[in-house]
């Protein structure tokens, strides 16, 4: 695997510190032990995620100062379709102020109690947005996403046959959306070939059922396809991401990650009636159609930024970044996910902590450790973020997988900086039976692990 340089030089520079072991204590402590409850002046590196904290560039900033803030028509709105038209072609989109409020439009326009909606694997707003109206998320990614140290090249593919199976037995009437997330944020950043997409595709298409790409990392996406699937080599990442987006009916899109921009989203789809229905929810919600609740210099903003986050130079450093660390962690005896997937590194927690049992949350108290060790950030990805209390038995069931993740933020960070996360996993490597677990003391219903107070074991 090579590694190559960046294809971009810095013009801008933020000071980042790291501040002392003594009072990076503290800080846990008034965070009540969640990395959300810290301020960024007390983190050296964060890599709590990805969206909305890379950087911008100065085609990007120079473009902001062309931003129209007309209410109605503005010309930014103009130069944005032009963009979202050449890549991802459906018949109609509308702005939004990020991804979670285009699946909140699309959620209260298709779903009701009692509906279901299959997917690879949904992410945390989507699942939570399925299941405020009623309705249930379910995930059928297959069996290979959860062996941490096969080598496959398409690990966040659907499991067709299930998702057939699922189908016939629930009833297409009962799913009102069918949806895959690429790339499979849940399951490692995981790329789903093409040859899946089609196959997804075909299958919801044969029910009726309306098939919406959560498309944030697409370009991540259609770069793992243009490097691994047969047939795609010779074409450029921006032809992939048009043919995977002609399978579908319509996206939700964070353009936090893949378009490059701080803030910003869309919610896109082929059909007429159900679009002039989005588009009064939009006006109701969000702001009218133009501008969809972000002002023109972010139209302005992301109309470059999903232009530059499909340039092969800069997917193949993007790319060779996450293998960066995901090399490293692995050489370093920490049990990683591999293959690295597109825009972060996945530690398995609960193999890495196996002493601690699941409700005291490996993965919290891994993410907490981190912290504490080298002033780096991760999130949590396992029973805090994914698991939930059965509305029917009352009991608490946790998520297949229990990760931390390591989230790079786009054009940030140097190999340098990679170095210092890598050393400081790797020193906790060297004393995790010393490592106590979590309990929750206090936590909302919905999307927890945003703001759940903890307290060690
Ligand atoms: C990510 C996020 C956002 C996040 C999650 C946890 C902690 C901090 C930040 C957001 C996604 C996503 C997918 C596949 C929809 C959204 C919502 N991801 N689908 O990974 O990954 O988009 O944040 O713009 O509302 O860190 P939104």
């Amino acid at each position: 695997m090579a590694y190559p340089p960046e294809p971009f030089r810095i013009k801008t520079v933020e000071p980042i510190q790291q501040i002392g072991r003594a009072e990076r204590e503290a800080a846990l402590r008034a965070a009540h032990f969640n990395l959300f409850g810290l301020r960024s002046d007390q983190i050296f590196i964060d890599l709590l995620t990805d969206s909305g904290t890379g950087a911008m560039s100065d085609r990007q900033w120079s473009a902001m100062m062309l931003g129209d803030e007309t209410y109605a028509g503005a010309t930014s709105f103009y130069r944005l379709k032009e963009t979202i038209d050449q890549i991802f072609g459906f018949a109609h989109f509308v702005p939004t102020h990020q991804g979670r409020a285009a699946e909140h439009i699309l959620a209260s326009l298709l779903l009701g109690p009692g509906n279901k909606v299959p997917s690879n694997s949904h992410f945390d707003t989507t699942e939570a947005n399925i299941r405020a109206r009623g309705s249930q998320p379910l995930n059928f990614v297959i069996p290979e996403a959860l062996d941490f140290e096969l080598d496959h090249p398409f690990k966040g593919n659907m499991d067709l046959p299930k998702l057939e199976a699922f189908i016939e037995q629930t009833g297409a009437e009962n799913i009102p959306l069918g949806m895959i997330t690429i790339t499979n944020n849940a399951g490692g950043g995981q790329p789903v070939s093409m040859e899946n997409l089609r196959g997804c595709s075909a299958i919801y298409r044969k029910h009726g059922i309306p098939f919406f790409i959560d498309a944030c990392r697409y370009a991540e996406n259609a770069y793992f396809i243009q490097q691994r699937e047969p047939g795609y080599q010779d074409r450029s990442p921006l032809e992939i991401a048009k043919e995977m987006f002609a399978l579908a009916d319509g996206a939700t899109m964070s353009s936090k990650k893949d378009g490059l921009v701080n803030i910003g989203g869309f919610l896109a789809m082929n059909d007429d009636e159900l679009f002039a229905r989005a588009r009064n929810e939009l006006i109701l919600r969000e702001g009218f159609p133009t501008y969809g609740g972000l002002a023109g210099r972010d139209l302005e903003a992301m109309a470059i930024g999903l232009r530059e986050g499909l340039e092969p130079a800069y997917l193949e450093y993007r790319l060779g970044q996450t293998a960066y660390l995901v090399d490293g962690l692995v050489a370093a005896g920490i049990p990683a996910l591999q293959p690295a997937g597109g825009h972060a590194a996945y530690v398995d927690a609960g193999r890495m902590l196996p002493h601690l049992p699941r409700l005291q949350f490996p993965g919290q108290s891994l993410s907490v450790e981190l912290y504490r060790e080298g002033g780096v950030r991760s999130v949590e990805l396992g029973s805090v973020a994914f698991g939930y209390t059965d509305p029917e038995t009352g009991k608490e069931v946790h998520p297949e997988l229990e990760l931390v993740r390591m989230a790079i933020p786009r054009r940030m960070y140097t190999q340098a900086h990679l170095d210092h996360v890598i050393a400081s996993m790797s020193a906790i490597g060297q004393r995790v039976d010393q490592i106590p677990g979590y309990r929750i003391v206090k936590a909302p219903e919905l999307l927890r692990h945003f703001t759940a107070e903890f307290e060690p074991v």
